[in-house]
């Protein structure tokens, strides 16, 4: 094969796919274009580019050349025929179902999905005539035991926000396509990276690229990427122009650009240093369990290496002193930060029943598998050594806490006030 014929590697396609500087007065960085709209040469090419036979721009809801270059960049990280940026995850996927759904469909959920997917689908597609059915798709089985006449869209998470549950990408996208469905996959805890669902057969993958994509905790962006580029052109004409608005900020889109840039190198970091923190968690005494794919003792582990390239750096875990010893752990934190988010520099520590699954009523929760007492940790970009002292300080006060709650360091809140907003929430 010549040179020119070989399809350049990942890192090398997030650098510079779709640019070329030499058309641009040889700026190295492409320009960002903030005009909100664009000049007709004439009325019949504005009439033209709203009928579609134009393919100019002529209004940044609807296109724009800076976001043009990022979904151009983002399709070809993951072999798609087509992308579409957006205002924030919750935009693409909002804009993705809207655009797939009618009245009397039917939507197959994974039993645990991020708290505002669960929020737009239970309180949001059912007031509009969608039903939302929920099943366990761990086992592929069930997926095939669910599929309805009226199933439309089969949408999972892999691996799910928060409890870190996988689903077979390869087996579950057969199964949906024999019943006629197609498969939308939340890839945002992977990246391009890490994992490739339209590879696998999925026809859909949404992004969060508030998270690793933009990298740095300084953006709220999204992405939708299709197989099939009718699709995509379905999504941008209705779902985004029509039906959310959700658009991107050309600002934005290069600052995701500017991320892309050392995605695989931060991507790189983060897993390994999740799985030092994971073999640590599971080593020490106060955890009861740990959820990380990269962990021999992962229910999943095989699945997860044979669909993702490594094991991400997102851990779940609980401790044995349950929601009291979380909160304790989480409150004796020093450098680890509290807050929600992921995929930022800094890591990341957050309490998902009072926080981003709080959208589940606690009976929904325990239906869904998401435990008052579980603790989700997005392992950052800091020096390995320091992130395991801060942890394994945090896990022997939780462990004081426990054993001898007389004996544990003063300062650390472990009492009631979230026990009582679980409560409440019931
Ligand atoms: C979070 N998650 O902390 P935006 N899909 C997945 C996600 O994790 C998220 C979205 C979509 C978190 C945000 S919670 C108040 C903070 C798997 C976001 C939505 O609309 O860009 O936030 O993406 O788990």
């Amino acid at each position: 094969m010549s040179q020119a014929a070989k399809t350049p590697g990942f890192s090398t396609r997030a650098i510079h796919h779709g640019y070329n500087p030499a058309d641009h007065h040889g700026a190295l960085v492409p320009p960002i274009y903030t005009s909100a709209t664009f000049a007709f040469p004439d009325v019949a090419y504005g009439a033209r580019c709203f009928t579609g036979e134009e393919a100019g721009y002529f209004y940044t809801r609807i296109a724009n050349p800076t976001l043009a270059l990022l979904e151009s960049r983002l399709a070809s990280l993951e072999q798609g025929a087509g992308a579409v940026v957006f205002g924030s995850g919750m935009g693409a996927i909002t804009a993705t179902l809207w655009s797939m759904l009618e009245p009397g469909d039917e939507v197959l959920a994974d039993l645990t999905l991020y708290g505002c997917t669960f929020a737009f689908m239970t309180h949001g597609l059912t007031r509009f005539g969608v039903t939302i059915r929920h099943v366990d798709m761990t086992d592929p089985d069930h997926v095939a035991q669910a599929m309805g006449p009226k199933t439309r869209v089969v949408y999972f998470e892999s691996p799910a926000n928060p409890n870190m549950r996988l689903v077979d990408i390869e087996a579950v996208s057969a199964i949906a396509h024999q019943g006629g469905a197609k498969v939308v996959v939340d890839n945002t805890y992977c990246t391009p990276y890490l994992q490739q669902p339209l590879v696998l057969g999925a026809d859909v993958s949404v992004h969060s690229m508030t998270k690793y994509l933009g990298g740095h905790g300084d953006l709220t962006a999204g992405a939708a990427i299709f197989a099939d580029a009718e699709l995509a052109q379905r999504v941008r004409l209705f779902g985004l122009k029509d039906m959310t608005g959700a658009v991107m900020s050309a600002q934005d889109a290069q600052l995701v650009m500017r991320g892309l840039k050392t995605l695989t190198l931060r991507m790189d970091r983060h897993c390994q240093s999740a799985q030092t923190v994971a073999e640590l968690l599971h080593a020490h005494p106060a955890t009861a369990v740990v959820h990380f794919p990269g962990l021999p003792s992962f229910a999943q582990h095989a699945l997860a290496k044979r669909q993702m390239r490594q094991f991400g750096g997102m851990i779940a875990f609980e401790l044995k002193g349950g929601l009291q010893a979380g909160i304790c752990f989480m409150d004796a934190l020093q450098l680890v930060t509290r807050a929600v988010s992921l995929g930022d520099a800094e890591t990341l520590a957050q309490h998902p029943a009072s926080m981003t699954h709080s959208t589940y009523t606690p009976e929904e929760r325990a239906a869904h598998g998401i435990s008052d007492g579980l603790v989700r940790l997005s392992i950052g970009l800091e020096d390995i050594d320091d992130v395991l002292a801060d942890i394994a300080q945090a896990l022997d006060q939780a462990q004081a806490m426990v054993s001898q709650p007389s004996q544990a360091k003063t300062g650390v809140q472990c009492s009631a006030p979230i026990q009582e907003a679980l409560a409440v929430a019931a």
